[in-house]
């Protein structure tokens, strides 16, 4: 029901709010400048204080098509974010990485959990999340960012995405990762058709439940594309798509939308205790 995220504790007795903030060029105009810093820390703060219980910081575009990114660039984004906010914020920092160099020096610098959307298949990454000892995210995708939305294919997708997220979850344990410390999820988005992440959504309950969801479906395109809404148009479908997911289960909802995402998860809390 908690998870100790180096020090801070992560509440999965009710679903849980992870603000998503991006430290990539693209969110912000000028890397790695005061500014750059200052506005990052302050998403950071309004987003605690409309009730996130974890940020996720990123410093590595996966949408599809972004370019890679190498070791040091990753580091010069979220190292300085990671530094102002690990001993500022009370609730933990998430990074978003699959790269172990970036996992290890993040952890130095007080991050609470690892969000990996390879599930630790990067070289050395299973061996680096053992170390560490902290909760790590394992997500699923279809090929790579580049070139995963080309022609997605399943069998069945619930059951394709529910064996690789449990072997993946067997691999880590294998590696010496606590199995307390392990999160899975679907991986929305990634390598998945429209109707492919409506047929996970529907399936949610299907996925192996002897670990908690995390799931991030904020702003997406398969929002997008039942609403033919561009990106800055989807905030409402994305608290929707938010409340069936904590509905069927899932503990954790990764969002760029926090503070309509934790009114819409006290009514879904509220519900599931009344039944
Ligand atoms: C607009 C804004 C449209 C953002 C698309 C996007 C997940 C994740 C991402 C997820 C976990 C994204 C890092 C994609 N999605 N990590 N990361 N789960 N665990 N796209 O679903 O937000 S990035």
């Amino acid at each position: 029901m908690f998870l100790d995220c180096a020090g801070k504790t992560l509440d999965l007795s009710t679903p849980q709010v992870m603000g998503v903030l991006n430290v990539t060029p693209d969110s912000f105009s000028d890397g790695g400048s005061w500014s750059t810093l200052d506005a990052a820390i302050s998403q950071a703060e309004a987003m605690v204080e409309q009730g996130a219980a974890i940020i996720d910081i990123g410093g590595e575009s996966t949408r599809p098509g972004a370019p890679a990114v190498s070791v040091e660039d990753e580091l010069a984004r979220v190292l300085p974010v990671i530094e102002v906010l690990a001993p500022r914020l009370p609730v933990p920092i998430s990074i978003d990485t699959s790269k172990p160099e970036v996992m290890r020096a993040a952890a130095a610098e007080g991050v609470g959990l690892i969000n990996d959307v390879l599930a630790l298949q990067a070289k050395r990454a299973l061996a680096a999340a053992a170390e560490l000892n902290l909760p790590v995210c394992l997500m699923h995708m279809q090929g790579s960012p580049r070139t995963m939305q080309q022609d997605p294919q399943y069998v069945d997708v619930v059951s394709d995405v529910a064996g690789f997220l449990a072997h993946r979850a067997a691999a880590a344990i294998s590696a010496g990762v606590a199995k307390q410390n392990i999160l899975l999820d679907p991986g929305f988005g990634f390598g998945k058709t429209v109707e492919h992440n409506y047929q996970l959504l529907a399936g949610l309950e299907r996925l192996p439940e002897a670990f908690p969801l995390l799931v991030g479906m904020s702003r997406k395109s398969m929002l997008g594309a039942i609403l033919d809404k561009p990106v800055d148009q989807r905030l409402h479908a994305g608290v929707a798509a938010a409340t069936i997911a904590a509905m069927k289960g899932a503990a954790v909802i990764r969002t760029h939308d926090v503070a309509e995402t934790v009114d819409a998860l006290k009514i879904t809390s509220a519900t599931l205790r009344g039944e």
